[in-house]
């Protein structure tokens, strides 16, 4: 079962969407299986954005990303990378599809609400930015998954 580190960025606080967006994970059948609260520090988000050091939009990105708490989430699900991005919706919300968070709740590329790991690989990398091993809470959901 795959994982990915999710964040409800600071616009999806401010805007009180933590709900809203947590319910379309869980909806459509993904496993919360670790959860956080947080401020995240400049070197926690140097850290967690370090693949776009260098481009324009940056210094944006880390200074946006500290200027409030954030939720972080690992979620668990079968290519729960692949699950998530389409939930998520392309990252300019002009080009997201109406129906997924930031097609449906965004306007700006900076306040698209969501962070979703792209790769399997990036999202070990992610989770261990925000979560000890400890943190993360294995256990089975009473409904079951499906095979398919
Ligand atoms: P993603 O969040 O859909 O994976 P990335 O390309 O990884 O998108 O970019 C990370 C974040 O950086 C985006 O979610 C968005 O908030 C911001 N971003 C990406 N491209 C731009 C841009 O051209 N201008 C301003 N912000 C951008
Ligand atoms: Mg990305």
């Amino acid at each position: 079962m795959e994982r990915t580190l999710i964040l409800i960025k600071p616009d999806g606080i401010q805007r009180q969407m933590v709900g809203e967006i947590i319910s379309r994970f869980e909806q459509k059948g993904l496993k919360i299986v670790a959860m956080k609260f947080l401020q995240m520090s400049s070197e926690l988000a140097e850290k967690h954005y370090a693949i776009h050091k260098g481009k324009g939009f940056y210094d944006e990105l880390v200074s946006f990303i500290t200027s409030g708490p954030v939720l972080a989430m690992v979620l668990a699900g079968r290519m729960a990378v692949k699950q998530t991005r389409n939930l998520m919706g392309a990252t300019r919300p002009e080009e997201a599809t109406p129906g997924s968070i930031r097609g449906d709740h965004a306007m700006f590329t900076g306040q698209n609400l969501v962070h979703g790991s792209d790769s399997d690989e990036n999202a070990e990398i992610e989770i261990a930015n925000f979560f000890e091993p400890s943190e993360i809470v294995n256990y089975d959901l009473a409904t079951g998954s499906w095979i398919g």
